[in-house]
C-alpha cells in the first residue's frame, strides 16, 4: 500500500539580513508539522530554502564589494546553520541561485508565454526595492511610501515582460469560494476574496535595470521578477524536472507556510502562474501571525531584533522551540518577550514537565531498586489517570491535523499537571513504608512511567531534543527515531514491565534570576505573579485564565520554623511538599510563633523566582489573608503537595 504523503513548506528566506526570531517562528511551526506527520506515519517532504536573487541582493554585494553569489554564499551558510541548531528536520533546503532551479523557472516563463499568457509592454510603476515590489498609486500609505516597510518607492519605466493575472481572477475566485481551507485562517481568506473583487492587473515579471536574476529566455537582457522565480521554487524542489515519481507523490503541496504579509502572492500569483500550467493548485496557504517583541515590531532601527542563535546558546533550542509554539496562537500575532520566555521554561519545562519525570525516576529509584515493575491492580484512581491520558491522546491528532499546536501542547501540559496530582493523590511515599501495598505501589510507578512513555512521543514533533532523553530516562530501548504515534494509539501499556530505568538528567535547569534583598512584606492572598511588562490586561488590572495558571500553588506543610535574628515580622520555615522540602522566608513572626507554625497546612507559590532575604533563599512565598491589621495565614487540611487550582 502506498504511504500516506505530506508537502509542506515554509517561505524561501531572502538573504538580505541576519534571520531574527520571527524567521525561527515560522521554521519552527513547519517543522513541527512535519514531525507529526512522519510520527502519524505520513511519508514527509518538508522544504525550506533561501531567496536569493533581486536588486536588493546585488547593491548590498556592491557594497561590500563581492559578487553576489559570494554575498549569499556566507548568509546562506548562517541560515542552514541556524536550522540544524534548532533541529529543523528539512529534507531539503533549496537555493534560487541553484541551476536546478533556472532551468525550472525559465521552463515555466517558456510554457507561460506558449500558453499566450506573458507578453512584452512598457512598464511604469512605482517599485519598492527593499520589499521587491510593485504599487499602484492607491496602494501607498499615507506618506506615498511603501504600504508594508514604509520607506520611498521609485517610479520605474523599461520594457518589460507582463503575466496575464487578469486572465484569472474569476477561476481564483471560484477555487477560493469553493475550497474553504485553500486559504487559512479564514480572516487572510477574506482579506483575499476582497482583494481579488477590487481586479487584478497583469503582472510585471521582468526587469532589466539589474541583472542578478535568471534571465528570461531567448531575451536575457531581462531577468525573471522575484517573486515569478522565488514561488516556483516549490515545484522545483518537489523534482518537477529531476524526479517526476517525487513530483507525482508530492505535488500538489499540502501546505505552504508563510507569513500574513505574503499570503497575497502565494493565495493570487502563485496559483495563477499554476493555473495558466495548467499545474494542480496547492491546497493550504496558511498565512501565520507576526511575532512582535515586548509589543513592537522588530525592526534594526529599534535595536530590538532578538537573533535565535542568542537565545538557543542561552536557553537551549528546545525551550524555544516550545516558547514559540505554545505562546503564540496560530494565525495570530504574538508576543515575545524574555521574561514570558523565562517564565514558561520554569513553569512548564523545569516545574510541569521536569518535577514530573524527575519524582518519577527518584521514586522508582528509592522504592524499587530502579525497575519499572508490571501494574497488577487498578482503582479509581489509575482510571481517571488512564481515561485522562486517553482523551489528551484523542485529541491531540485530531489537533495536529487542523495544526491547532498551541492548543495541542496546552493540553498535553494538562495531562502532565494531571500526572504530578496522580503523585500526591496516590502518595507513593506512604505506600512504599507499607509491606503490604507493594503491588499498588507498582501500579502508580508503573502508571507514571508510562505516562512519561506517552508523553515523550507526544512532544517529539515540538521539542525534539528533550523527547528522546526522556525515552532513555525510562530505560525504553526501541530506538526513538522509529517511534510512531501508534505507540501510544495502540493502547495504555506500551511500555514494557521489569525495564530497569536509564541514568537520571535534569531536562531543564530553572533560570534563577537576579533579584534585589527586599525585605518581604507579609503575602496577602494573591492570585498571580506580578507582571513586569505592560500588556492589555495587566493595565485593566485583571488577568487571564492563561496568566493565572502559570502560577503554580502547592500544599506545603510546615515542618520547621525559626525566627530571623534581628527582624521583627521574617520567620524561615522549612515546608515539605511531600516528596519536596523547601525554605521559606515570610513575614508572619508578629504575628505566630515558630511553634505554633509547625504542622500547619499552608498554601505556597511554588513557582515564585526565588529572592534572598536577610541572606537567605527563599524558594517560594506562603499565602495569608489581611484586614489590614490581622494577618492569618490561609490554611487547609489537603495533604502536602495537593496542587491548588
Ligand atoms: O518574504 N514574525 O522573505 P523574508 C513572524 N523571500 N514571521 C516573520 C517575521 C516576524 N516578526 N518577520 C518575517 C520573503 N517573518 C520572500 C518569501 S516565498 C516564495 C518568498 C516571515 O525573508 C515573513 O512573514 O522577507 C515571511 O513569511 C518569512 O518570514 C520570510 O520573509
Amino acid at each position: 500500500m502506498a504511504s500516506k504523503s505530506f508537502y509542506i513548506t515554509t517561505p524561501i528566506y531572502y538573504p538580505s539580513a541576519k534571520l531574527h526570531i520571527g524567521h525561527a517562528y515560522c521554521t519552527t511551526i513547519a517543522d513541527a508539522m512535519a514531525r507529526f506527520k512522519r510520527l502519524a506515519g505520513y511519508d514527509v517532504f518538508f522544504l525550506t530554502g533561501s531567496d536569493e536573487h533581486g536588486q536588493k541582493i546585488q547593491q548590498a554585494a556592491e557594497k561590500e564589494g563581492v559578487t553576489p553569489i559570494e554575498y549569499v554564499n556566507k548568509i546562506v551558510a548562517g541560515f542552514q546553520a541556524l536550522w540544524k541548531r534548532l533541529h529543523i528536520s528539512n529534507d531539503d533546503f533549496l537555493r534560487t541561485s541553484e541551476p536546478r532551479h533556472h532551468r525550472v523557472v525559465q521552463e515555466f516563463f517558456r510554457r507561460a508565454k506558449a500558453k499566450g499568457d506573458v507578453y512584452k509592454g512598457e512598464y511604469t510603476g512605482l517599485y519598492c526595492t527593499p520589499c521587491e515590489s510593485y504599487w499602484t498609486e492607491l496602494q501607498l500609505d499615507e506618506n506615498g511610501c511603501c504600504p508594508d516597510c514604509h520607506r520611498p518607492v521609485q517610479q520605474v519605466s523599461e520594457e518589460a515582460y507582463f503575466f496575464k493575472l487578469s486572465n484569472y481572477a474569476d477561476r481564483l475566485l471560484k477555487h477560493i469560494e469553493e475550497n474553504p481551507d485553500f486559504i487559512q485562517p479564514v480572516s487572510r481568506r477574506n482579506e483575499m476574496i476582497s482583494f481579488i473583487k477590487q481586479g487584478l492587473d497583469d503582472l510585471c515579471i521582468s526587469r532589466t535595470s539589474f541583472d542578478w536574476g535568471i534571465p528570461v529566455p531567448d531575451d536575457e537582457k531581462h531577468v525573471i521578477y522575484v517573486w515569478f522565480d522565488a514561488l516556483t521554487n516549490y515545484v522545483t524542489a518537489a523534482g518537477f524536472f529531476d524526479d517526476p515519481e517525487k513530483f507525482k507523490k508530492f505535488w500538489p503541496a499540502d501546505v505552504h507556510l508563510v507569513g500574513k504579509e505574503i499570503v497575497r502572492f502565494h493565495s493570487i500569483i502563485w496559483p495563477a502562474i499554476l493555473m495558466s500550467l495548467d499545474l494542480p493548485l496547492p491546497k493550504q496557504i496558511y498565512g501565520h501571525g507576526w511575532l512582535i517583541v515586548d509589543g513592537d515590531k522588530m525592526s534594526k532601527s529599534k535595536g530590538n531584533v532578538v537573533d535565535p542563535n542568542l537565545l538557543i546558546d542561552e536557553f537551549g533550542a528546545d525551550a524555544i522551540r516550545y516558547f514559540l509554539l505554545r505562546e503564540i496562537a496560530l494565525g495570530q500575532d504574538g508576543n515575545f518577550s524574555r521574561d514570558a520566555l523565562i517564565g514558561r521554561i520554569n513553569a512548564d519545562l523545569a516545574n510541569d514537565l521536569g518535577n514530573l519525570l524527575h519524582r518519577t525516576l527518584n521514586m522508582i529509584a528509592k522504592f524499587q531498586d530502579g525497575v519499572i515493575e508490571a501494574a497488577t491492580t487498578k482503582n479509581e484512581t489509575d482510571d481517571a489517570l488512564i481515561g485522562d491520558a486517553w482523551e489528551m491522546v484523542s485529541g491531540y491528532e485530531a489537533g495536529m491535523e487542523k495544526m491547532a499546536i498551541s492548543p495541542v501542547i496546552r493540553r498535553l501540559w494538562t495531562f502532565i499537571g494531571r500526572a504530578n496530582k496522580y503523585i500526591d493523590e496516590t502518595a507513593p511515599w506512604a505506600l512504599a513504608k507499607d509491606p503490604t501495598k507493594k503491588a499498588e505501589l507498582a501500579t502508580v510507578m508503573y502508571n507514571l512511567a508510562e505516562s512519561l512513555r506517552v508523553i515523550s512521543i507526544l512532544i517529539s514533533p515540538f521539542m525534539p531534543e528533550t523527547a528522546p532523553k526522556i525515552w532513555a530516562q525510562l530505560g525504553m530501548t526501541k530506538d526513538f527515531a522509529s517511534v510512531r504515534l501508534d505507540d501510544v494509539k495502540n493502547g495504555w501499556g506500551g511500555l514494557p514491565a521489569g525495564q530497569h530505568i536509564g541514568e537520571a538528567e535534569p531536562l531543564f535547569p530553572r533560570i534563577e534570576t537576579e533579584k534585589e534583598e527586599t525585605p518581604a512584606k507579609p503575602e496577602k492572598t494573591k492570585t498571580a505573579p506580578k507582571q513586569e511588562k505592560k500588556t492589555e490586561t495587566a493595565e485593566s488590572g485583571v488577568i487571564t485564565i492563561d496568566e493565572f495558571k502559570r502560577t503554580e500553588l502547592r500544599v506545603a506543610e510546615v515542618t520547621a520554623a525559626e525566627r530571623v535574628p534581628k527582624t521583627d515580622k521574617l520567620m524561615k520555615l522549612t515546608l515539605t511538599l511531600g516528596d519536596e522540602t523547601r525554605e521559606v522566608v515570610s513575614g508572619i513572626a508578629d504575628t505566630y510563633t515558630a511553634e505554633e507554625l509547625v504542622g500547619k497546612h499552608v498554601i505556597l507559590v511554588a513557582n515564585l523566582k526565588p529572592a534572598k532575604l536577610r541572606g537567605i533563599v527563599s524558594h517560594g512565598m506562603v499565602l495569608a489573608a489581611s484586614d489590614g491589621e490581622k494577618l492569618r495565614l490561609i490554611e487547609t487540611d489537603m495533604p502536602a503537595g495537593s496542587v491548588v487550582r
